[in-house]
């Protein structure tokens, strides 16, 4: 046992390590923390590096490798290293953005491209409190053509069409449940471009905070369009500010799914466990895990959330839109004060 726990010193003389492979990521990390996330904040640069790890990941495709046609690479970077091409799909729309922020990063430092995504993905999740801590590989293998179009779930597509695409990307592994699981990421999430003219409108009313109220919020009745709505993939949000794509109404009142959805709703511990591993596992899309290094070390554990599950101002259980015949909804407090509107991000 002592052997296997045995660390190196990285070169740099201020890091040790379980794999010296794992010591170029502390600069990485330093650099990524001080000049695209703020000052290891959980701003908008986060919230698009972790978005980008599941578009780069998802596009790889069995049953069209089964067709004889090319399927993508998964994990692979093709996202940022075919970017003219790939951030053109219609659902990578906005994604040139955080595409060009990284760059930079990834031309000073020596990491894989699609290693990169990942680690920046995970290291932006780590500064929202509550959030787990996200696995990080290297060792990928970098894509040397792009994936092909059409294999990025879109916001107006059905949960049929979505659940289909998730089992084929993962031969079979997210089922709808995992694929609740995967949609925790929306509780630090934003709309800029289902609706350009509210850019940075959140899915919950806390995208600073990894917590359940996403799972909350999206049961609320919809009432109102937060912009110009209705746009296509968009439905009605419970209040100003506050955006829902139509993907996660449906897959939150769907019979397969919507007691999965709600069994989320003051769950901290569940949040934290079931993102971390269908992280995992989608980060590794494509790649084979026993040719990569884990350096999940390197990413920092997140702090703990800073505030208990709650009915937003001048909501009760009464506007929940039920779903989940089998289980009652938890009793939860409401915050006080009058109805307020969600910021932007
Ligand atoms: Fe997500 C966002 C969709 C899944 C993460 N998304 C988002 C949006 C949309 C979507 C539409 C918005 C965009 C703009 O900007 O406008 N998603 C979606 C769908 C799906 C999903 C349809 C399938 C169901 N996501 C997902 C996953 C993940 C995510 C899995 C991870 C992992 N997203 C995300 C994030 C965000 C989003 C983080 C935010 C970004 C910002 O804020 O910017
Ligand atoms: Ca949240």
């Amino acid at each position: 046992a002592a052997a296997l726990n045995r660390r190196v010193a990285c070169p740099d003389g201020v890091h040790t390590a379980s794999n010296e492979a794992c010591c170029q990521l502390f600069a990485v990390r330093e650099d990524l923390q001080k000049n695209l996330f703020d000052g290891a904040q959980c701003n908008a640069e986060a919230h698009e590096s972790l978005r980008l790890t599941f578009h780069d990941a998802i596009a790889i495709s069995p049953a069209l490798e089964a067709q004889g046609t090319f399927g993508g690479g998964g994990a692979d970077g093709s996202i940022a290293i075919f970017s003219h091409i790939e951030t053109a799909f219609h659902p990578n729309i906005g994604l040139d953005e955080i595409v060009e922020k990284q760059r930079p990063f990834i031309e000073r430092h020596n990491l894989g491209v699609a290693d990169f995504i990942q680690f920046a993905g995970a290291l932006g999740a780590s500064n929202c409190p509550g959030a787990p801590q996200l696995s990080a590989f290297v060792g990928r293998k970098d894509a040397t053509r792009p994936a092909p179009d059409g294999l990025v779930p879109e916001p107006f597509h059905t949960p049929d069409m979505i659940f289909d695409r998730l089992a084929d990307a993962s031969q079979g592994e997210f089922d709808p449940i995992l694929t609740v699981w995967l949609l925790t990421a929306h509780t630090v999430a934003a709309a800029n471009d289902v609706d350009p003219t509210i850019p940075g409108s959140p899915f919950d009313s806390t995208p600073g905070e990894f917590d359940s109220q996403f799972f909350l919020e999206t049961q609320l009745k919809g009432t109102l369009f937060p912009g110009d709505g209705p746009n296509q993939g968009e439905v009605e949000s419970p209040m100003r500010g506050e955006f829902r794509l139509q993907s996660d109404f449906a897959i939150a009142r769907d019979e397969r799914t919507a007691c999965e959805w709600q069994s989320f709703v003051n769950n901290q511990t569940k949040v934290q466990q079931m993102f971390q591993f269908v992280f995992h596992d989608l980060s590794l899309f494509g790649q084979n895990i026993t040719d990569l290094v884990d350096c999940t070390e390197v990413i920092p554990v997140p702090k703990p959330l800073r505030q208990a599950t709650h009915f937003p101002a001048g909501f009760t259980v009464r506007d929940i839109e039920h779903a989940c015949a089998e289980t009652p909804f938890p009793t939860l407090p409401t915050q006080p004060g009058p109805k307020t509107s969600v910021a932007p991000v």
